[in-house]
């Protein structure tokens, strides 16, 4: 017998999204999207209706994502890099507002469908395969002023436009999808995840539930769109993963800590088993959620479930029933957790715990059955040039290793992983601040947080490394 090892075909590369690394907000026809409204740092997050409503483009305002790090027009450069490291997969997002401005226009805007075009034929040049998101956390901005955006079932409609046309425009060069990033953020950042705003009067969890349903549904259509307009595709869904661990044995805490990774799993088990699992049921009639479903909502998603599970994985998470163990929180990340004593974090507060990447997968594997997709990973932290200009990033290349290793055990287990694709392969914007200083990349883009800089690239000590992971198929890390 045989013990798994990473496949021959096995899809390493890197992942970015529109929004962080495109720029070029209003070029070529693209409508403003819910990102291009939120600017770096503390007073990123909330956003208010008044805001979205009366928002005109200033000269003198800096929003992040206006320029980003300018991959609208340097994109050949990039790829090349990525082929130089030997990507097989690169996952990037489709901005829907370059397809259609405002979300609900007739027609879509050739421009922006030429530009993804020029993006794909670059790829293929280099035999790199596209993994193309659908939605990465960027709304037109019109469907939140006029529909409410995901409240709104309208919205359903356009998205399925939307995702049909991208499907027949590029059928004949992207078979891997996904489609919504990250579809439990919804839940703890709604404007990210899905646009929405709260009016004072509004019921949050109702709102962000039927929000939910609506993309639910948007992404059965999708897959059943996606299979009939390319026969050979593989529709995936994302989930923001993380295991969370119970602070002790006390079965209270082993309660707590499955109710709150089921906050996440109940998008994944309807997108992949089908249906709504019988705890979402409980939770809505003892919290009055009343959900609007139309009559053949279930049909759908009970017919159009995703062929593979993508997930982003960055740490592990904690919980506990005692209210002095809770007090000490993780800063930084979005999602909520308590200071886990065994594990070190990043400069961020992001818990890092590569074990924790073996155990999710597992737990993944055990519950869908169904490929597993690594499509993001990685290490946000300041890096410093040194004299010569040059920028040792040992940190990143030890959290990747011990990651990639982790993959390999999770591999060894029997768990089913068809591609690594780790975040941010080059300096791009944040996602949580909008800061330029968290980077990710193996290539340093020269840009600061308030937008200065020459946007030239440089590869950090981690791209030769990351090269020769790839080189070896894992084995040399
Ligand atoms: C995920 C998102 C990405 C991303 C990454 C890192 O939540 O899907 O868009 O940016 O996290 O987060 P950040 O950029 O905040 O460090």
């Amino acid at each position: 017998m045989m013990i798994n090892k990473f496949p021959k075909d096995f899809l390493w590369g890197g992942a970015i999204a529109a929004n962080q690394v495109e720029g070029a907000y209003l070029k070529d026809g693209k409508g403003l999207t819910t990102v291009d409204l939120l600017p770096t740092g503390e007073n990123r997050f909330p956003i208010m209706l008044g805001k979205v409503e009366n928002y005109t483009p200033q000269e003198n305002e800096f929003y992040p994502s206006h320029e980003a790090i300018d991959f609208y027009h340097r994109y050949k450069e990039d790829i090349a890099l990525f082929a130089e490291m030997g990507f097989k997969s690169f996952r990037l997002s489709i901005s829907w507002a370059r397809i259609f401005p405002n979300g609900d226009d007739k027609e879509p805007n050739e421009a922006g469908l030429q530009y993804y075009d020029d993006v794909f034929d670059e790829l293929n040049k280099y035999g790199i395969e596209p993994v193309v998101t659908l939605a990465h956390f960027d709304v037109p901005v019109h469907l939140v002023k006029e529909y409410g955006s995901w409240k709104n079932r309208k919205v359903v409609d356009f998205f399925e436009k939307y995702a049909k046309t991208v499907f027949t425009r590029y059928k004949n060069k992207v078979k891997y999808w996904l489609t919504f990033n990250e579809i439990n953020m919804l839940l703890h950042l709604p404007y990210v995840g899905a646009g929405l705003i709260f009016k004072e009067d509004e019921d949050k969890q109702q709102v962000m539930y039927q929000a939910a349903h609506h993309q639910l549904v948007a992404s059965a259509l999708a897959v059943k769109a996606g299979h009939e307009i390319i026969p050979d595709a593989q529709i995936g869904c994302m989930l923001a993963a993380g295991m969370t661990y119970p602070y002790s044995c006390n079965p209270d805490d082993i309660q707590k800590a499955m109710d709150q990774d089921r906050e996440s799993f109940f998008f994944i088990d309807v997108q992949s088993r089908g249906e709504y699992p019988g705890y979402a049921k409980r939770f809505f009639e003892e919290n009055d959620i009343e959900l609007a479903i139309e009559p053949n909502d279930e049909e759908l998603l009970k017919k159009y479930t995703v062929d593979y599970i993508g997930f982003s994985y960055y740490s592990s998470r904690a919980t506990s029933t005692d209210p002095e163990v809770l007090k000490d929180q993780t800063a930084g990340n979005v999602f909520d957790s308590i200071t886990n004593p065994y594990l070190e974090a990043s400069e961020w507060g992001w818990t890092i715990d590569p074990k924790g990447f073996r155990i999710t997968a597992n737990q993944l594997y055990d519950r869908y059955q169904k490929p597993l997709f690594v499509v993001e990973n990685g290490l946000g932290a300041v890096d410093q040039l040194n004299e010569d200009h040059e920028i040792k990033d040992d940190y990143r290349i030890a959290y990747l290793r011990e990651h990639i290793k982790q993959m390999g055990e999770a591999l060894k287990d029997g768990v089913e992983i068809i591609g690594y694709t780790s975040w941010g392969p080059i300096d791009i914007v944040s996602a949580s601040t909008g800061e330029m200083k968290k980077r990710y990349g193996y290539i340093y883009v020269d840009r600061d947080n308030d937008g200065k800089g020459t946007l030239s690239r440089s590869k950090k000590q981690s791209f030769d490394w990351y090269k020769q992971v790839i080189e070896s198929n894992g084995e040399n890390v």
